[in-house]
């Protein structure tokens, strides 16, 4: 109970120690979704995940992560779900399709399977902007969305 203002909340904490995460990676731009596969994991082993608690499997592109991802949610069962990718602007339309897809497919998984499924799937205009967000530390936007996902499970968890 919030005392001041007398309202009941309900907050996510950072406790990895009981949770199961999947992560979906995407090999295409993979100097970008590398490095945010190990800022999420860094995340979760800071927030105290047991290593064999953490599931990573690897998918051509962005594109296929929603499939995946679905599979995961209905076999395994994990407390969240981590998808990890990298969607650049190019000359064409394709990179529309393929982030809009993602986007859709992914929200889609959360919302049939009640498993948070986390959208740490950088669209941007240029390389720079994703090699940016995709530095060491906690501006990573892997470490930022394995945040999330603990968050998410951990509300889930208390309703
Ligand atoms: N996949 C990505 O993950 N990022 C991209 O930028 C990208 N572009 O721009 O083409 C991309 N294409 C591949 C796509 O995800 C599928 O793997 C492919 O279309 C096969 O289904």
């Amino acid at each position: 109970m919030n005392e001041q203002n007398n309202v009941q909340e309900i907050r996510g904490n950072h406790d990895a120690s009981g949770l199961k995460i999947a992560i979906v990676v995407s090999e295409f731009n993979s100097n970008i979704t590398l490095p945010l596969l190990e800022g999420a994991i860094d995340c979760l082993k800071h927030n105290k995940i047991l290593n064999n608690n953490i599931i990573v499997s690897y998918v051509s592109g962005a594109f296929e992560i929603p499939v995946i991802a679905k599979k995961i949610a209905t076999s395994i069962k994990p407390d969240a779900i981590i998808c990890i990718g990298c969607v650049i602007k190019h000359e064409t339309d394709h990179y529309f399709h393929v982030a809009n897809q993602a986007a859709i497919g992914i929200a889609e998984c959360a919302l049939s399977t009640g498993i948070p499924t986390i959208f740490s799937v950088l669209t941007t205009l240029t390389e720079e902007q994703a090699i940016e967000r995709s530095k060491p530390g906690k501006e990573n936007k892997g470490y930022e969305s394995a945040e999330a996902a603990i968050k998410a499970a951990n509300i889930i968890k208390q309703l």
